[in-house]
């Protein structure tokens, strides 16, 4: 009998899981977020690029859990800025700002300037838990904004304009946000790939029997340090 395979949703953003969870509602999965388990350990995201920390994270909810893990990271990149927040985009403003503070000091630093040049990146990642991983990529180029706009999405959607459809990614509707970008692109290819990844995850999963200790932990609390 074939089992659904579970694939576990690697983000603690939950507008981020709203959006993968969307796009992938219609394949032969069992999607799970981490809220469907106990608290697992905090992931330091420290690596140089959005490919290190997707991977980072993905690999190590995937050990952490032994089901296969799929974890997305992106960022904005502001060509005026050097490229910055890029893969500070979660901390710009200090790790305790709000999106909206984050939003105003990206509006400020972009005060005075010509060029709004920015792209949106995203890389996903999917890994089982000996490590191996495979890779997907999206890019969205777009506008920043003088002052925000929209209420839909979070992060910087409000200050991101996207001229094709002359609209903020605040002001769109999570369909329309996702048919343009950079998760919606990565994940369009995660969508085309799906069957083969299917088969990918269960050649490279391990035995689940030595998993079924750790699988059992669901919804309790998971002591790893
Ligand atoms: P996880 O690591 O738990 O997935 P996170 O919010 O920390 O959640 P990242 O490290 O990938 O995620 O940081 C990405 C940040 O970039 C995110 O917090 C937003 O500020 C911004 N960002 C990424 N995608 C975005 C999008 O579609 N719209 C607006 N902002 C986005």
């Amino acid at each position: 009998m074939n089992k659904l395979t579970t694939l576990v949703i690697a983000t603690g953003n939950s507008g981020k899981t709203a959006e993968i969870e969307a796009l992938l509602k219609n394949f032969p999965v069992k999607i799970k977020n981490l809220k469907d388990f106990g608290p697992i350990p905090h992931i330091e995201e420290d690596g140089s690029s959005f490919d290190d920390n997707a991977y980072k994270k993905a690999s190590f909810v995937s050990r952490v859990l032994g089901l296969p893990a799929l974890a997305d990271d992106s960022g904005l990149l502001v060509e005026a800025l050097s490229g910055a927040p890029g893969v500070f985009s979660a901390r710009y403003g200090g790790e305790k700002a709000t999106d909206e503070e984050r939003c105003a000091k990206l509006l400020f630093e972009m005060k005075g300037k010509s060029n709004r040049k920015a792209a949106f990146e995203c890389v996903i990642s999917i890994a089982v838990p000996a490590g191996n991983a495979l890779t997907y990529e999206g890019r969205c180029e777009g506008l920043i904004t003088e002052k925000p706009s929209g209420t839909n999405g979070f992060g910087y959607d409000p200050v991101f304009y996207y001229p094709p459809l002359n609209k903020t990614f605040a002001e769109m509707s999570m369909e329309e946000k996702s048919s343009v970008s950079h998760r919606g692109k990565a994940l369009g290819e995660v969508k085309s790939e799906f069957n083969k990844i299917l088969v990918w995850i269960s050649q490279n999963m391990p035995d689940t029997d030595k998993f079924n200790v750790i699988q059992g932990c669901e919804k309790t609390d998971i002591k790893i340090r």
